[in-house]
C-alpha cells in the first residue's frame, strides 16, 4: 500500500505553496459490465472535483434524477465500471526552490484508485476514509503535466475480498464489510444502492521545506474550572530530514482576541514537539442550553532560522468531557455524560450522510440541518458508523451551536475481518480522524462502531464465523489504543449499544447505552414504557416523507403502500407491514392516500414522543438519541426531516418532547415499568434540563371530548436544574369513569400535554369540526383554526400549500404542528418562507383546508 503520510488538513494560514487541482477534470469510462448502456461504453465528459461519477453524469445530462421512479435500478452499471478522472495543469519548475519537497495531496479518494502523474503510477489506494500524501519531486515537468486517477469498481473489489476472507455476517446482501468505504453507499434500510467512485475531497500539490504534519491540541480543565492546560502536540516534517533546528511557537488568544498564553518547543529527533499553555479562569465552552460556546483561537507556527515554514490557526473550546457510571442499586449502572463536570442529559439525533453523493452536501444545506437539530431542542448528534467521519464544516457548525458530537468509527452492523491489511488501514483511518477531530470542543464521545458487538453477542454470527476474527480486536484493542495514545481527554465506548464487556449481551438494559428496536419491529409504541435503560443511543419509528417529496419521486399512481413506486422507496425490513401494524389500534386500514400519509406520520410522531417522554421522565435514563434526524434519499424512513429538508410531524413532536423544560403525563407506576401491581392512574412529571430552577403551576383537567370538565386541579411542582419532579394525580383526575369518552389535559407554562385513556379506535372521539380562516400577516400566511369540537393533533402541511402561495415546497415552513384544541379554543399556524422573504398570495380556502389535518378529522371506527 502506498500510504506514506496521513494528509493534514490546512486549517487556515499556511506558508506552504499550494497548487489546487480542484475544479474541472475530464471523466472517461474505461471498462465495465456487459449491461452498460450503449451510449456509455466510451463516454467522456467534463467532471467536477470534488465530486463523484454519478453527479458528473447527471451534470452532463447523461443520466437523470435516479431517485425518481425506479431510477436506482438503472444505474448499477456505474458502480460496476472503471472510471478515469484526468486533467492537465501547468507547472513552473523554476518556482520550486531547492530543499523543498513537493507532494501530491488527496484528502479523499472513493475508493480503489490508481493515481498516476505524467504516466508514472504513484499509488494504489484502497480506503475512502483516508487522506493521502505522496512525494512527487522528480515527476513534475516544466510546463504541462497530466494527472490521472483511475477508479476500479468498489463492488468488484468487495466481491474479490469476500472470496479471500470468507463470508462475514451482516443484515444486508451487499458486500460492504469487505472494503473500507462508507457502508451505506452499498444501500441501507433507508437509502439507495448507489455505489460511487470519485475524487470526493480536495486534491492539490504542496511544496514545503518544513511542515506541521499534525497539530493536536488536548485540553484539560481542572475540577474547579479555575485553570486549564492546553497541550499542543505537533508532528513536524522536515524536507532535509533533519528536524534539527525547527521550533514550534504556540499562541492562544481568548474569545476577545487577546493573547493569553504563548509557548515554544523544539522539535525533537522524532520530529515532534509538545508545547503546553496554561489558561487561568478560562471562559468555557458549554453545550447548548447550559452556557455560552466560548472559543479561543490557537495559532501554531513552525519556524527554522527565524523563517516561518508553516502555520495553523484554529478555534478551540475549553471544556472537559467524561462518562460516569454510577451504581444504580435497583437496576444496574447508570451512564452519564459529563461536560465540565456537570451531567448533561442528552437529547440527541442520529445523523446519517445527508446525501448518497456526499460531495453534494453544501455548507448551506449542512447549516440548515444543524439549525433544525438545535431548533428541535437537541444537544447532541451521533455521527453513525455506517457513513463517514464528520467533516470540518459539520464540526465547526456543531462547535458554534453547542451541539455535542458522538463520533462512531466507520463500522456498522457487520463482522469485519482483522487481517493485517485491514488493521493497517483502520489504524491510519483512526489516527487521521482523531488528529483532525481533536480540535473540536463539540466532539465528546468516541465510539468503536454501530451494532457490531451486539451482532456478535446476539445475532447468531457464530455459525458463519467459526473461530475467524470479526472485528472485536478493533473495538477493544486497536481503537482504544489509538485513543489512549492520541486523545486521552475524551471517553471511548467500544460500540453502540454496549453493556460493559464482550461477555455481556451488548444491548443489556442493565448497563450502558441501548438501542430500542423491539418496539418498532414488533410492538405497539406504548411498549416503550416496558423499558428502563440508562441511556438510549437509538430508537425510531418509520414513516413516509412529506407529500411533496414522495410525489416527486413517485410521479404515478396513488401514494399508497401497494404502489410499486412507494414500495421501491421503502427499504425497512417488512416496513410496510410494520407501518400497517402500527396503525391498527388507532386507525382503520386507510384506503385514501392522504389518510395513509397523515396517519402513518402521526403514529410515527406519537410513538417517538411517547418513548422520549417516558424515558426522560425516568430518573435512570440520562439520554435519548432518536434514530434519525436526516435522510439521504426521498424514501420512507425513521427521519424527522426528510431528504428535501421538510420537517415531518415527528420533528414537531420531538421539539416538544425534547424541550429543556418538559411537562408530561405518564402512567403512575412507581414499582417500575414492569410492575403489574403498580397503582393505576397518572402522574404529572416535570423534567428540567435547564440551568435555572423551574416551579411551574400546572392546570390539570379530566374532561370529556365534548368539553365537560369532570375534575380539575391546580398543582405546583418544583424541579431544580437537572432534576425531575413528579406528582401523582388524585384518582378523580387520573382515573377515567368512561375511558372512551374522556381525556386528561395538563397545561403548563403555555404548553399542553394530553393523555387519552384508550386508542383512537376504541374511543368515542367525535369527528372534528372547526372553522378555518387565513390571512396574510407580516410576510406570513396566518391560518386560524377555531375548534367547534375536540380537535386532536392538528397539523398544517406547508408543502401542500406551496403551489397556492407560489413557492417551492422546500422553501416553506410552518411554525408548529400537532396542536390539540378543546371545543371553543382557537390557534394560529404561521406559514413562512425559510429565507424570510414574504408570502404575498392568499390561497383559496379549499387549498388551506386541504393542507390541514387533525387526528379526528374523519373518524371511522
Ligand atoms: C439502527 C441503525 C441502522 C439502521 C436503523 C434502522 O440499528 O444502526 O443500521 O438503519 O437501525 O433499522
Amino acid at each position: 500500500m502506498s500510504v506514506t503520510e496521513p494528509a493534514a488538513r490546512p486549517v487556515a494560514v499556511t506558508a506552504l505553496a499550494t497548487l489546487p487541482l480542484d475544479g474541472e477534470w475530464t471523466l472517461r469510462r474505461v471498462a465495465g459490465p456487459v449491461d452498460t448502456p450503449e451510449w456509455a461504453t466510451d463516454v467522456e465528459l467534463p467532471a467536477t472535483v470534488p465530486g463523484q461519477v454519478h453527479t458528473d453524469l447527471q451534470a452532463a445530462g447523461l443520466i437523470g434524477d435516479l431517485d425518481v421512479g425506479l431510477g436506482e435500478l438503472e444505474q448499477r452499471w456505474i458502480g460496476r465500471s472503471e472510471w478515469e478522472y484526468s486533467r492537465e495543469f501547468q507547472w513552473d519548475a523554476g518556482s520550486s526552490t531547492d530543499g523543498r519537497r513537493i507532494d501530491l495531496v488527496a484528502d479523499g479518494l472513493d475508493t480503489f484508485a490508481r493515481v498516476s502523474l505524467n504516466g508514472t503510477v504513484i499509488a494504489d489506494t484502497t480506503d475512502q476514509h483516508i487522506g493521502y500524501r505522496w512525494p512527487v519531486d522528480g515527476l513534475l515537468e516544466d510546463g504541462t503535466n497530466r494527472i490521472e486517477v483511475r477508479f476500479t469498481s468498489a463492488w468488484d473489489a468487495a466481491l474479490e475480498r469476500e472470496q479471500a476472507v470468507g463470508p462475514l455476517p451482516s443484515p444486508y446482501d451487499a458486500p460492504y464489510p469487505y472494503v473500507r468505504k462508507s457502508a451505506c453507499n452499498f444501500g441501507w434500510d433507508w437509502g439507495p444502492q448507489y455505489v460511487t467512485a470519485g475524487i470526493w475531497k480536495s486534491i492539490r500539490i504542496e511544496q514545503w521545506q518544513g511542515r506541521l504534519a499534525h497539530v493536536r491540541p488536548l485540553v484539560e480543565l481542572d475540577e474547579g474550572h479555575g485553570h486549564a492546560t492546553v497541550r499542543v502536540h505537533a508532528e513536524i516534517e522536515d524536507a532535509f530530514g533533519s528536524g534539527r533546528s525547527a521550533t514550534v511557537h504556540v499562541e492562544l488568544r481568548d474569545p476577545e482576541g487577546r493573547v493569553v498564553a504563548q509557548a515554544e518547543g523544539a522539535a525533537g529527533a522524532a520530529g515532534a514537539a509538545e508545547c503546553k499553555v496554561d489558561v487561568d479562569s478560562p471562559q468555557l465552552w458549554w453545550p447548548v442550553g447550559l452556557g455560552a460556546q466560548h472559543r479561543y483561537s490557537l495559532r501554531v507556527r513552525l519556524e527554522r532560522d527565524g523563517v516561518a515554514l508553516d502555520t495553523r490557526e484554529h478555534s478551540l473550546g475549553i471544556r472537559s468531557v467524561a462518562i460516569e457510571t454510577p451504581r444504580d442499586e435497583r437496576v444496574g449502572d447508570r451512564w452519564h455524560l459529563l461536560v465540565n463536570g456537570q451531567r448533561v442529559r442528552i437529547r440527541g439525533y442520529n445523523w446519517i450522510p445527508d446525501d448518497p453523493f456526499i460531495a453534494e452536501v453544501s455548507p448551506r444545506r449542512l447549516a440548515a440541518r444543524l439549525d433544525q437539530a438545535v431548533a428541535g431542542a437537541a444537544n447532541l448528534l451521533r455521527v453513525w458508523g455506517g457513513g463517514y467521519f464528520a467533516t470540518e464544516e459539520f464540526l465547526d457548525g456543531c462547535d458554534e451551536r453547542g451541539l455535542l458530537v458522538w463520533q462512531d468509527f466507520p463500522f456498522a452492523c457487520a463482522a469485519y475481518d482483522e487481517s493485517d491489511e485491514m488493521r493497517q488501514l483502520i489504524r491510519i483511518e483512526a489516527e487521521q480522524a482523531v488528529e483532525r477531530l481533536a480540535w473540536h470542543p463539540s466532539v465528546a464521545v468516541w465510539c468503536g462502531g454501530n451494532e457490531c458487538t451486539w451482532g456478535r453477542t446476539d445475532w447468531g454470527w457464530g455459525d458463519l464465523l467459526g473461530d475467524r476474527t470479526w472485528g472485536g480486536g478493533y473495538y477493544t484493542g486497536l481503537l482504544p489504543e489509538v485513543i489512549a495514545e492520541l486523545d486521552p481527554t475524551r471517553p471511548y465506548l467500544p460500540n453502540s449499544p454496549w453493556s460493559g464487556s464482550l461477555d455481556v449481551p451488548s444491548n443489556d438494559e442493565r448497563s450502558g447505552p441501548v438501542h430500542l428496536w423491539d418496539v418498532w419491529n414488533d410492538l405497539d409504541y406504548t411498549h416503550y414504557r416496558d423499558h428502563d435503560p440508562a441511556f438510549v443511543s437509538e430508537m425510531g419509528w418509520c414513516a413516509p416523507p412529506a407529500h411533496h417529496t414522495l410525489r416527486r419521486v413517485v410521479p404515478d399512481g396513488a401514494l399508497l403502500p401497494d404502489n410499486p413506486g412507494v414500495v421501491h422507496h421503502m427499504r425497512a425490513a417488512e416496513g410496510m407491514h410494520k407501518l400497517a401494524r402500527g396503525l391498527q389500534p388507532y386507525f382503520p386500514v386507510p384506503d385514501d392516500p392522504d389518510d395513509w400519509l397523515f396517519q402513518t406520520q402521526l403514529v410515527q410522531a406519537r410513538a417517538e414522543a411517547a418513548g422520549t417522554e417516558w424515558l426522560r421522565s425516568r430518573e435512570r435514563c440520562a439520554g435519548v438519541i432518536v434514530w434519525q434526524l436526516n435522510d439521504c434519499w426521498p424514501g420512507l424512513s425513521w427521519s424527522a426531516v426528510d431528504a428535501d429538508g421538510i420537517e415531518k410531524p415527528l420533528y414537531y413532536a420531538l421539539r416538544h418532547s425534547f424541550a429543556e423544560r418538559l411537562a408530561t403525563l405518564q402512567p403512575r407506576n412507581p414499582g417500575g415499568p414492569n410492575d403489574p401491581t403498580g397503582p393505576e392512574g397518572l402522574e404529572l412529571v416535570i423534567v428540567n434540563d435547564g440551568i435555572d430552577g423551574w416551579a411551574p403551576v400546572a392546570r390539570v383537567r379530566r374532561m370529556t371530548f365534548a368539553g365537560e370538565v369532570l375534575a380539575e386541579a391546580t398543582v405546583t411542582l418544583e424541579a431544580a436544574p437537572d432534576t425531575t419532579a413528579r406528582i401523582a394525580l388524585p384518582d378523580e383526575l387520573g382515573l377515567a369513569v368512561d375511558p372512551a369518552a374522556e381525556l386528561v389535559v395538563a397545561d403548563v407554562d403555555g404548553v399542553r400535554s394530553a393523555w387519552r385513556f384508550v386508542p383512537d379506535r376504541a374511543s368515542s372521539v367525535p369527528t372534528a369540526r372547526f372553522a378555518v380562516e387565513s390571512a396574510l400577516d407580516r410576510g406570513a400566511l396566518a391560518i386560524t383554526v377555531r375548534a367547534e369540537t375536540f380537535v386532536g393533533e392538528t397539523c398544517v402541511f406547508a408543502d401542500r400549500l406551496a403551489e397556492a402561495v407560489g413557492a417551492d415546497a422546500r422553501e416553506l415552513i410552518v411554525d408548529r404542528m400537532l396542536v390539540t384544541l378543546l371545543p371553543g379554543e382557537e390557534t394560529v399556524f404561521r406559514l413562512t418562507r425559510r429565507d424570510g422573504t414574504p408570502i404575498d398570495s392568499l390561497p383559496a380556502a379549499a387549498s388551506v383546508r386541504g393542507a390541514l389535518r387533525a387526528a379526528n378529522d374523519r373518524v371511522r371506527g
